[in-house]
């Protein structure tokens, strides 16, 4: 695991405090350089090694950022980012994290009212102060008081997409300790829910003292919040991780009781009780003949007939195991009992991305930089979709028609060079009313066409439902992007009837995305197994706008586990013939 990734927060969190003071150019090339050394593939601690010049070699890094990296590598600190962080002492992350407070109104807030924390904002909105602050209206104030409940739940729960990364590192250091036999996630993360409340671990192991120990020298611990013998807790990154140790042989008990859900749980115990058997983290137990007093005061009473493995525990209720992803009490059970769970998709039968950005519009890469990412990922095509010009645009990223026009010859040229089958798309917004922002000739002249609601996200759901059919319907359309425009922590994005889009989506043959962004994950997966019974053809997407998002991927595809998809539900699982006629129909 490479330093640049904490490098690259430290750079932003620059640029943060920067922005927040108005000082101008420097904040973006602080944010220009984040990016490039998060997706360096050299690790930063390796390249000041080899001293600052080798650390210059990452684009978008001069001389001042690269000293500042050197000094963070060597001394743990820079000087000037502490003196920063002294005269804005705010927690800008929280603040930030309220839709539509960026770093230069946080700073504006703090010199007029000295605003640290959301607690401050919400008081100071709900008084009225904010309005009186030069710049800033009542519709300010409102709009900030409507989203901090989101923000709220910022600080509370994470976004898969950050807690994910963390358990597979811990996984992978915990697993470098001889004496754990077995290590997995468990809880929510292990669902692959959207957001985590915390990260729990479980852990097989004879000695667990010795692993709480070293659970707690982890590098990446903040705090310890607690270390027993068979359980410990620490903060790790901003996240809370349970870790749970149990022998190995009743580790898949602890594994099946610990994923939950909870009211998954609930009905797996009602099937064992019906059958004189009881369900528990150390197993499942025989407890016919054993005494009420004994069956409610002795966890482990009765004869024990499994615990070692989940599939275990699934048998002895006469269940095939069930993906933890479905473990949500929405049927699966019911489901497994009559052997008809789905054959959920994975991520090897994906056969290449539809979505993609380039430096045409806001992506990072070149065409041909994201063409090469995708032949290393095995990838059979690829679409490049950059953003058409419209509303929700900012700053002008967006193409023009003829721009367009330019880019399919641009594609075409690299098509020729590379061993992945380029489309040349388009990402056009879905404007109000549903109609799309690229003339037709325009949309009839490119391979694919991907449009997604980009503003206007507050409207009713009757309107956003009519909005997103009509798009739909569009003959040019191929796929429908994030369809909500939902930002987890941020904003609910529209509320359309899923029974209306996926019916109309499966009538005119156009795919509803599940956008694989962290942020995103648009679809959920409840809608998305509503718009599959529908008939919805399905689109797992990562909307990459570099090479490095590619590996965004899996979040897509558990959110399509989650939906209860099988490989034939996703388009880009299919062969490159049945897609071109997808796409041509
Ligand atoms: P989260 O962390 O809020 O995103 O959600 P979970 O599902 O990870 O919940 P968490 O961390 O409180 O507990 C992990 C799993 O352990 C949970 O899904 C079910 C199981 N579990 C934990 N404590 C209890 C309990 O007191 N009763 C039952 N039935 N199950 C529990
Ligand atoms: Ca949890
Ligand atoms: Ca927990
Ligand atoms: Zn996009």
């Amino acid at each position: 695991m490479t330093r640049n990734v904490e490098v690259a927060a430290l750079l932003e969190e620059f640029a943060d405090l920067l922005d927040a003071q108005d000082v101008e150019y420097k904040p973006r090339s602080y944010r220009r350089a984040a990016e490039h050394v998060r997706d360096h593939p050299v690790d930063v601690e390796e390249l000041v090694r080899q001293g600052e010049d080798a650390v210059q070699e990452i684009e978008g890094v001069g001389d001042a950022i690269a000293s500042k990296i050197v000094e963070y590598i060597e001394t743990d600190e820079i000087e000037e980012l502490e003196e920063l962080r002294d005269e804005l002492p705010v927690r800008m992350d929280e603040l930030t994290a309220v839709e539509g407070v960026g770093p230069k109104t946080v700073g504006a807030l703090y010199e007029a009212l000295g605003i640290t924390t959301l607690d401050d904002l919400e008081a100071a909105a709900e008084a009225g102060e904010i309005q009186t602050v030069s710049g800033f209206g009542s519709k300010t104030e409102q709009n900030i008081l409507e989203h901090i409940p989101f923000a709220r739940e910022a600080s509370t729960r994470h976004l898969l997409g950050h807690a994910r990364p963390v358990a597979d590192e811990l996984l992978a250091y915990l697993r470098r300790d001889d004496r754990v036999e077995c290590a997995s996630v468990a809880g929510s993360i292990r669902r692959w829910r959207p957001t985590i409340g915390d990260i729990d671990i479980l852990v097989a192991t004879d000695t667990p003292e010795a692993v709480v120990e070293t659970f707690t020298d982890w590098e990446r611990v903040d705090t310890v919040l607690e270390a027993g013998s068979t359980k410990a807790s620490v903060r790790a990154r901003g996240v809370r991780v349970d870790l749970r140790l149990v022998p190995l042989d009743t580790f898949g008990g602890a594994l099946q009781y610990f994923t939950g859900s909870r009211d998954h749980n609930v009905r797996l115990r009602q099937l064992a009780i019906d059958r004189d058997l009881k369900m528990s983290e150390y197993g499942v137990f025989d407890i016919a003949g054993v005494s009420q007093t004994e069956r409610e005061t002795n966890p482990r009473a009765g004869e024990r007939v499994a615990g070692d493995t989940e599939e275990s525990m699934y048998a002895a209720l006469d269940l095939p195991w069930i993906p933890p992803e479905l473990r949500e009490d929405a049927g699966e059970v019911d489901a497994a009992a009559e052997d008809a769970l789905p054959e959920l998709i994975e991520q090897a039968d994906v056969r290449g991305e539809l979505h993609n950005h380039t430096e045409w519009s806001d992506g990072a890469a070149t065409i041909e930089e994201m063409a090469r990412a995708a032949e290393d990922a095995g990838y059979t095509y690829l679409g490049i979709c950059d953003h058409a010009t419209g509303p929700g645009m900012v700053g002008g990223v967006g193409l023009r028609d003829e721009e367009l026009r330019e880019q399919i010859d641009a594609i075409r040229t690299v098509d020729e060079d590379v061993d992945v089958t380029l489309y040349a798309g388009v990402e056009a917004n879905v404007e109000e009313d549903g109609a799309l922002s690229v003339g037709d000739d325009v949309l009839a002249a490119l391979d694919l066409v991907v449009a997604s609601p980009h503003s206007a996200l507050d409207q009713d759901a009757e309107a956003a439902t009519e909005r997103l059919v009509r798009a739909i319907e569009h003959p040019e359309i191929d796929i429908l992007g994030h369809p909500t425009g939902r930002m987890l922590h941020r904003r609910e994005g529209l509320s359309p009837s899923i029974e209306r889009l996926a019916t109309a989506a499966a009538e005119a043959r156009t795919a509803l995305e599940i956008n694989a962004h962290p942020a995103r994950l648009d679809l959920s997966g409840s809608m998305v197994r509503a718009a599959i019974e529908y008939g919805a053809p399905i689109a797992v997407n990562t909307d990459a706008h570099s090479p490095g998002e590619f590996a965004n991927l899996r979040y897509g595809i558990h959110t399509a586990r989650r939906g209860w998809c099988e490989p034939g539900d996703v388009i880009n699982t299919w062969s490159q013939e049945d897609l071109e006629a997808f796409l041509a129909d």
